[in-house]
């Protein structure tokens, strides 16, 4: 017998694309230099994130991945049957998959990210792959910038399927607290009234774990964090040179969160976009902060935003935490 799989839905909402280079000599110009750290995952850098992901110091995934397995089942009790996933930022198709293992009878999987090609792509192998086990899964993929959706487009707006927001990762992380609690509103209220979210939080532990995990020693994540640099040589006409600066990441215990700079070796000028950018020796740009939190202040934060916090899975280090939220 053949199985009959049904096509991926694709909705293409045309997601404004911020442009690298303004961004960036913003950034650079600025009197304490920063580049956002969404600029790091072009295809080079996604690679990289992905070998960061395997590297073993870098606990979250392979955390965040054993708690879906060993916990799906409760999940799927705590979340019912027929729900409809909708994942914020597409990638780690494996994390869904084991989700989806976990609940009764989904009714649908959603994607959203701003990378439509790497989107589709990814649904398109999902479908493949979830093809004999679950023909009946409906998978959309929806090109946008979730941090900005203000509405789901049709026809899920209209889905009389409870909705389950899925936001792993700890990609929370990368917010700061303020903009955490906007962006967990723009969820409450995309997911509906009677709307769930499984969200994945790194916790606050002891600083020299962090400070192995963002410093591996096959140096995967500092290749990561000068990627961005590789990136405005190639794509803004900059002349970084790459053995000119450094990666360094540490725990800052006064705000709770891990922060990754490139620190310049030398007094040095370059230029970005025609753009002279002078650095003093020891002088950084700040290209990434990862938020830590208790499981209380988490949830205290969830429930600043509208949420009520519901179940908290983790492990059994205290590693990294999945909260389950209903709205
Ligand atoms: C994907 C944002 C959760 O902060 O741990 C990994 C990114 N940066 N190593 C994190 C990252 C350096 C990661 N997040």
């Amino acid at each position: 017998t053949q199985a009959t799989k049904s096509p991926v839905h694709f909705i293409d909402l045309a997601p404004e694309a911020e442009s690298f280079e303004q961004a960036a000599l913003a950034g650079l110009k600025a009197a304490k230099k920063t580049i956002p750290a969404k600029f790091f995952y072009d295809a080079h850098g996604s690679r990289l994130f992905e070998e960061i992901c395997k590297q073993p110091e870098y606990y979250p995934t392979r955390t965040e991945c054993r708690l879906l397995r060993d916990h799906g089942k409760d999940i799927g009790a705590a979340v019912g049957p027929d729900a409809l996933v909708i994942e914020f930022g597409a990638g780690a198709l494996e994390k869904v998959r084991l989700l989806l293992d976990g609940l009764d009878n989904p009714a649908g999987f959603v994607a959203i990210d701003i990378s439509g090609d790497h989107l589709l792509l990814a649904a398109q192998e999902l479908a493949s792959e979830l093809a004999s086990a679950n023909p009946d899964l409906d998978i959309t993929a929806i090109c946008a910038d979730y941090t900005r959706l203000d509405a789901l487009p049709a026809p899920l707006n209209t889905s009389p399927h409870r909705k389950l927001g899925f936001f792993p990762g700890s990609t929370i992380g990368n917010f700061s607290r303020a903009d955490a609690v906007d962006f967990l509103k723009i969820m409450h209220h995309l997911l509906g009234p009677d709307g769930m979210l499984l969200i994945g939080v790194d916790l606050k532990k002891d600083p020299a774990i962090l400070d192995a995990a963002y410093n591996d020693a096959k140096g995967v994540t500092a290749q990561f964090n000068l990627n961005v640099l590789r990136r405005l040589n190639t794509e803004c006409g900059a002349n970084f040179d790459l053995d000119a600066f450094r990666h360094v990441a540490f725990y800052n215990p006064d705000r709770n969160q891990v922060e990754m700079h490139i620190e310049s070796l030398c007094d040095q000028s370059v230029t970005v976009a025609g753009t002279r950018i002078d650095f003093k020796a020891g002088e950084r740009i700040h290209t990434e902060i990862s938020c830590k939190y208790s499981i209380g202040e988490f949830a205290d934060l969830a429930r600043s935003a509208g949420w009520a916090p519901q179940q908290v899975l983790t492990d059994d280090q205290s590693l990294f935490s999945l909260h389950i939220l209903r709205t």
